[in-house]
């Protein structure tokens, strides 16, 4: 494409999607973030770099998806989905950040620049799938998304309403047809046709009972579960609530990260004493557990909870195949619970690596790994396999002797049934019912692995997050000045005490973690941390107050 063609870039821009703001916007732990009124024009641009990076990648489809995922209804984001269904390239974040942040009249000599920087062949064909989520902004901002790519004679394929997840699994059996077909059946016919196959095999027993509670947010992952549910040939009784109808909000008190953050249970579900519930996000890539009491006390299953049954029933199985040359190890963040790594490394003995936040950072870590676990406290992650790891497991499901061969294609089944590309609610959420099933357990009896610590999570708002510097995956800061030896000192004073701050990348506040060995003391420790936060890094607004 000569560089005269690129006028059209800024025509585009000029006549439909020009920049309406000067705020500053940065390619964050998940992309793009923010109020969905401040995100046309960085939309549009992102149609124009998904072209360039497609044909960088030899023409192979790029992935683009409108979300803001856990936050609320007024926010939206896009992020960008490499060709084998993973994150943007992270040495892409910085040219994105650079496309989305310059001015209209800068935009036709910026994507010139770029074009040479990663010197793309403007003249091979470029191919993007673009899907989005249930918000109100989202049909706009997927408009813009296509005109940024025809601005650059690229080729979009709209998918219209897909969870996160879906898009990534597209966009991966586009580039890839080994893994499966790329359209929305095609995931359906994979994940579930692969949960409906093992379940012939593990029939329900002990305490396990099919039903299952499902909070969908009010956002797109509830929404396909209801599709699903009429093809599980009652293998599971899904009881669907928030699926967004009866002017339930998205994300609005209901959702993995409200009931996660909050430890609440949601609003909108019908409260069984011992029934458990999975809650999805909004855009259908994060899933927790939970269930009540008797005395309407919640237990709560989370991330690390998903990662240790997960990790513990594939090593089951990897003992059953007599697969020992296959290394399985997780991955988790700072946020992980401190009982569950112990619990990992001293119990079920599988090495685990911390890494930063964002999804992206674990499937990294984890792809080192035959058998990478990674998932995030906040219930976003999934399990990968390496070739090595495949071939090996298909080949004992071949010739391995009987019992053997029975361990190894329960798990061909459970690799069918996994979307490795990304976190995904709906394939986790098939597979830790399969586990269940496979030990007749009950959510007591899952949960009583061992005993989280008690643990809090605070927002504070501050003048500008990123005054706040980390080291060590996030665990220490090294700015503002005496933040991180006020964090050591609050945490000395209590048993088992541990906190961290760090910047968010999806929301403009900063997040406060904080563990101890009772509720109250974690959620003091967590309100000092957030005072000393407010007090060095410029907090506005109220001061956070210590629990009463
Ligand atoms: C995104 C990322 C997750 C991350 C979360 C919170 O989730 O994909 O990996 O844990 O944001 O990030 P932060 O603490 O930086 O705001 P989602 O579900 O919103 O896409």
């Amino acid at each position: 494409m000569p560089p005269s063609s690129l006028r059209v870039v800024y025509a585009f821009a000029r006549e439909m999607h020009p920049k309406t703001s000067d705020v500053f916007i940065q390619y964050g732990t998940a992309g793009f973030r923010t109020k969905a009124n401040l995100l046309e024009h960085v939309v549009y641009r992102m149609g124009l770099l998904a072209v360039i990076r497609s044909r960088v990648k030899n023409g192979r489809t790029i992935g683009m998806m409108i979300t803001a995922s856990h936050n609320l209804e007024p926010d939206n984001g896009v992020k960008l989905v490499d060709p084998d269904g993973e994150m943007l390239e992270q040495s892409w974040e910085e040219i994105a950040t650079r496309l989305a942040n310059v001015s209209d009249n800068d935009l036709e000599s910026t994507t010139e620049q770029i074009i040479k920087q990663v010197n793309a062949d403007m003249s091979l064909k470029a191919s993007v799938f673009i899907g989005m989520d249930t918000r109100y902004t989202s049909p706009r901002l997927a408009a813009a998304a296509s005109n940024g790519v025809i601005a650059l004679k690229g080729t979009p394929r709209e998918f219209g309403i897909v969870t996160t997840p879906i898009l990534h699994y597209c966009v991966k059996c586009r580039n890839d047809n080994t893994y499966g077909i790329p359209t929305e059946e095609g995931y359906y016919e994979k994940i579930v046709g692969a949960f409906k196959t093992i379940r012939q095999k593990l029939p329900v027993f002990g305490e396990y009972n099919t039903t299952l509670y499902v909070d969908g947010a009010n956002g797109v992952g509830g929404k396909k579960l209801n599709i699903i549910r009429k093809s599980l040939d009652g293998e599971l009784d899904l009881q669907l609530f928030n699926l967004g109808g009866n002017g339930g909000k998205l994300n609005l008190n209901c959702g993995a990260d409200f009931v996660k953050v909050s430890q609440k249970q949601p609003v909108g579900v019908e409260h069984v004493p011992y029934q458990r519930v999975a809650s999805l996000d909004g855009d259908g890539d994060r899933l927790v557990y939970y269930y009540l009491d008797d005395k309407e006390n919640m237990h709560l299953l989370d991330g690390d909870r998903i990662a240790t049954l997960l990790a513990s029933y594939i090593a089951e199985l990897l003992k059953g195949a007599e697969a020992g040359d296959l290394n399985m190890g997780l991955v988790q963040t700072a946020y992980a619970n401190g009982a569950s790594t112990r619990y990992i490394t001293e119990e079920l003995k599988v090495p685990v690596t911390c890494v930063k936040t964002g999804v992206k950072h674990l499937h990294h870590a984890a792809l080192s790994y035959d058998i990478g676990v990674y998932f995030e406290a906040n219930g976003h992650g999934t399990v990968i396999y390496s070739d090595k790891a495949k071939k090996t497991i298909a080949k004992i499901a071949h010739d391995g002797e009987p019992e053997q061969r029975k361990s190894a294609q329960l798990l061909l089944n459970l690799i069918d049934m996994t979307n490795e590309t990304v976190g995904d609610a709906i394939s986790d959420l098939f597979l830790v019912e399969t586990v269940l099933c496979a030990r007749g357990l009950h959510a007591r009896q899952w949960r009583a692995a061992y005993a989280d610590l008690p643990c809090r999570q605070l927002k504070v708002t501050v003048q500008d997050r990123n005054a706040i510097a980390t080291t060590d995956a996030e665990r220490r800061c090294t700015a503002p000045e005496g933040l991180q030896a006020a964090v050591d000192a609050l945490a000395g004073k209590y048993a088992s005490g541990r906190a961290f701050v760090r910047p968010s990348g999806t929301e403009d506040i900063v997040r406060v973690y904080a563990e101890a060995d009772s509720q109250l003391a974690a959620d003091k420790l967590a309100a000092e941390v957030a005072q000393a936060v407010y007090e060095l890094a410029g907090g506005v607004g109220e001061r956070p107050q210590l629990p009463a």
